[in-house]
């Protein structure tokens, strides 16, 4: 016994190097002698998730013993690869190095054989998985709940300069980080009509007869806290066909009929929805968002319930739900029809539950991404979710007349149903009126929120108004991505800046002025630039000078986001430097990475732009060692954590107002380098802790934006009185970067010229200026090594551990749970 518990939890190198042995032989049926890297993959992984077992049944039983627990809904998770974040947190890392290579192996090339879950989009979903990361290591009890699609997020490619959307195969060789929980599961029901009937106690009830239900099953993965016992649970609902429903009641016999339903259900959970736009009228989008909901509210009220303890009335005391973004607000209708039609309890009492368990938070100020559902498409999915909408609407509105009388044009925006043209049930009213808080993520998104798309809802409930501004986990983003900087910080100040970020790493501030210091965090810096040109030339081809400047832009790709302003940038050093070949500035390589929602075409345009950029650049001899642009292909987690830590200058130039917070900003600051951005979302906060002396601000204010509109903002007059600006246009226009043909990019310079909705010819000379700037200071090495390590050391308000600390103290009310002190 004492050897197997050793196989199964001991934590020496010779401990893990038998159990990846046993592995081998026990889970992949494999000798070393033919075991492929796969093999070897898998049999590290299943020894990292034995060392995580124990802690994590521990943590279960400490979740159903807790008083309160976070449940975070989301329809999107982006948690990156397993392996190296279990084997940091465990605190194992240096071990299994040592056990690989008494294997002969290579930890390096393990790690990367694991391709990553991409069961997100971007911003939101990376989001959570910071907050899950966070959770855990502050030993909060908390389970994050959301879909286990098939298929995540399309692989990128380019040829020819255009975006090719791959399939994510993601689950094809296995995945050793899920335990499959066959005996979770719920029915789920859609479809059909309701009719009235009587409970037992002879109360009038509604009955909700489906067309068809869905079962949703439960696979969950253990999300280790860092250096702490506790490890929480994420748990991924996949649909299936519910057999006993379909198979046998109604398909007796008819095996096609039977296999057909099966496709259809298994339909549910098939793909992540790659837009970060509503796809408006998509019914399965809706029936994924429901299915997700309706699980994890059934599995809650299932755990509250365990042992007989938990009553559903007190389900608020047991729970905080946090809806990550509209995705999941359904669960406002469903958490009430389970309340009042499943367990019989009264109207006024299921809305107080409701009320004070859910919580909302918006990622968006574009009014095209406000979610709303037509009213036939609703009523043809959930008819008793819209019936109860109805009623939550009708007692709401008379709530809203009695505090604003005959304002009716102020009823008609509230109301939760939008009769504008036609009728739609808006998502975000309903998240807001069935939340106790609802909350922005950036200070000045917040209050752009309370000014703008929520003002009437803000007015009305003033006090459910909070800020929580995003942050990120300095785990993976760091320690993890960034060694070498992380083992310089811990050398300055001590390893306590990993989970304490915002007191200790300020304490860095003191080494910015220390030579030897900057020298160290210099030769770091340019060890991470090496790495990454080394990955650029063998993903693209492109060979790039770790000496010059790397400016990076990784993100989404969309007009708002300006990756179109950065290329006027690179246009504009080009002609310059054709004209003075002399011109003093240093080096650069423009780095972009980032994908196109696969229907939005203008953003497909734009990264065809670059790539059209880049060959000319790179193939002008002229521009070697002066000028370089680099496309950088599937920009996902693992290549961030590339990207990342080679940065010197940081790309946040969205329109003013438009970025709700932006996370990347956050992820690169941490990492050394400087900031060239507009004051929008957190951008404005990360220049107030850094200082404006250490941050290039460039661009108009999000007010000035709005005065601009509303004056009537016209791009041809700035076009016409810029003279760089208006050579710059007509190149493109002339077919200079598209081999002679002058309509391929005309769809982008009409947008420019005609409409330009995000204001890049406004922002352009600022913009073009504070580039020069930047480049000036970055010839001077010591001073912007000196403004580097200023940056690191201001930045610890943007560890997600604040965030969530916040949200515990504004929103959730839960204290948190020390598992190892339980034991
Ligand atoms: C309606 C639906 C199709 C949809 C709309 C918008 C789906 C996804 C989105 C993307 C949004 C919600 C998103 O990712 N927002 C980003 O959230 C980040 C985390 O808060 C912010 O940092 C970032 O600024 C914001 O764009």
């Amino acid at each position: 016994p004492r050897l197997r518990e050793d196989v199964r939890t001991g934590l020496t190198s010779e401990a893990i190097k038998s159990a990846i042995l046993e592995n081998l032989y026990y889970v992949q049926a494999r000798i070393p002698r033919i075991a492929t890297q796969n093999d070897w993959y898998m049999a590290l992984a299943y020894t990292v998730r034995d060392r995580m077992l124990d802690r994590w049944v521990r943590s279960i039983a400490a979740l159903q013993r807790s008083s309160r627990a976070v449940c975070y809904l989301s329809a999107e998770f982006l948690p990156g690869p397993h392996l190296a974040n279990a084997m940091m947190n465990l605190g194992i890392y240096e071990q299994t190095r040592e056990a690989v290579k008494q294997l002969g192996l290579d930890l390096d090339v393990l790690i990367t054989q694991e391709g990553e879950p991409g069961l997100g989009n971007g911003g939101l979903g990376r989001l959570a998985a910071c907050f899950l990361d966070s959770l855990a290591t502050l030993e909060v009890p908390s389970i994050g709940y959301g879909i286990r699609y098939e298929f995540g997020i399309f692989d990128q490619e380019i040829r020819d300069g255009w975006q090719r959307e791959i399939t994510d195969k993601w689950l094809a060789l296995g995945n050793p980080w899920e335990i499959a929980r066959p005996e979770i599961a719920y029915y789920v029901p859609f479809g059909g009509h309701t009719e009235p009937c009587y409970d037992e106690k002879g109360r009038y009830r509604v009955r909700w007869v489906p067309e068809r239900v869905v079962k949703g099953m439960a696979y969950d993965t253990p999300i280790p806290g860092y250096h702490v016992e506790n490890v929480n649970i994420l748990r991924l609902w996949k649909s299936e066909a519910c057999e006993s429903f379909d198979f046998q009641a109604f398909n007796i016999g008819d095996y096609y009929g039977a296999v057909e339903e099966k496709l259809v259900s298994e339909t549910i959970s098939k793909v992540l929805y790659p837009n970060d736009e509503p796809t408006v009228g998509k019914q399965l989008r809706l029936a994924q968002q429901f299915f997700f909901v309706s699980c994890s509210l059934q599995d809650m009220i299932r755990i509250h319930g365990l042992g007989g303890g938990g009553l559903p009335d007190t389900f608020d005391e047991r729970y905080a739900v946090q809806l990550n973004d509209t995705h999941p607000s359904i669960a406002v209708a469903e958490l009430m029809r389970l309340l009042v039609d499943e367990h019989g309890i009264e109207w006024e009492r299921a809305w107080e539950i409701t009320k004070k368990t859910f919580a909302y938070t918006n990622h968006t100020l574009l009014p095209e991404a406000l979610e709303k559902w037509s009213l036939p498409l609703f009523r043809k999915m959930l008819p008793r979710h819209l019936e109860i909408i109805f009623e939550i609407n009708r007692r709401f509105l008379e709530d809203v007349r009695l505090a604003y009388p005959g304002d009716d044009e102020r009823l008609r925006r509230l109301s939760l149903i939008d009769e504008t043209d036609d009728r739609y049930v808006r998502m975000a009213n309903l998240a807001a009126v069935g939340s106790h808080a609802v909350n922005g993520v950036a200070a000045l998104h917040t209050e752009l929120l309370k000014k703008t798309v929520m003002k009437d809802i803000f007015e009305l409930f003033p006090e459910k108004f909070v800020n929580v501004t995003n942050g990120v986990t300095p785990r993976r983003w760091m320690v993890l991505s960034n060694p070498g900087i992380s083992r310089l910080i811990t050398q300055a100040v001590g390893d306590a800046w990993i989970c304490n970020t915002q007191d200790e790493i300020r304490r860095l501030e003191g080494f910015a002025d220390d030579p030897s210091f900057r020298d160290a965090w210099y030769r770091v810096k340019q060890e991470n630039k090496q790495k990454l040109a080394c990955l650029i030339r063998e993903r693209t081809g492109v060979v790039v000078n770790p000496q010059s400047l790397f400016d990076i832009q990784v993100k989404r790709i969309h007009e708002y986001k300006r990756q179109h302003l950065n290329a006027l940038h690179i246009i504009s050093q080009y002609i310059r430097l054709k004209r003075n070949p002399s011109l003093n500035v240093p080096p650069r390589t423009v780095i972009f990475g980032g994908k196109a929602a696969p229907g939005y075409f203008l953003a497909k345009l734009i990264i065809k732009f670059i790539n059209s950029i880049a060959e000319v650049v790179n193939g002008d001899p002229e521009m070697a060692d002066r000028l370089k642009v680099v496309f950088f292909p599937d920009f996902n987690v693992q290549n961030g954590q590339w990207i990342y830590p080679a940065a010197d200058i940081s790309e946040q130039i969205s329109t003013a107002g438009k970025e709700a917070s932006g996370t990347g900003n956050m992820k690169f600051s941490l990492n050394g380098a400087l900031t060239i951005g507009t004051l929008d979302g957190a951008n404005v906060e990360i220049l107030e802790e850094v200082g404006s002396e250490n941050f290039f601000l460039f661009g108009l204010t999000a007010e000035e934006i709005a005065n601009l509109n509303m004056l009537g903002y016209n791009p041809r007059a700035f076009y016409e009185k810029n003279e760089e600006l208006k050579e710059i246009i007509e190149l493109i226009r002339s077919g200079f970067f598209s081999k002679g043909d002058g309509s391929l990019f005309q769809p982008l310079t009409d947008a420019l010229l005609n409409r330009d909705e995000y204001f890049l010819l406004a922002d352009y000379q600022s913009y073009i200026d504070c580039q020069g700037e930047a480049g000036t200071a970055y010839l001077d090495r010591d001073r912007w090594i000196r403004m580097s390590i200023l940056n690191v050391s201001r930045m610890g308000r943007f560890s997600s551990d604040r965030s969530i600390r916040e949200y515990l103290e504004k929103i959730w009310r839960v204290e948190p749970l020390m598992v190892n002190r339980e034991k």
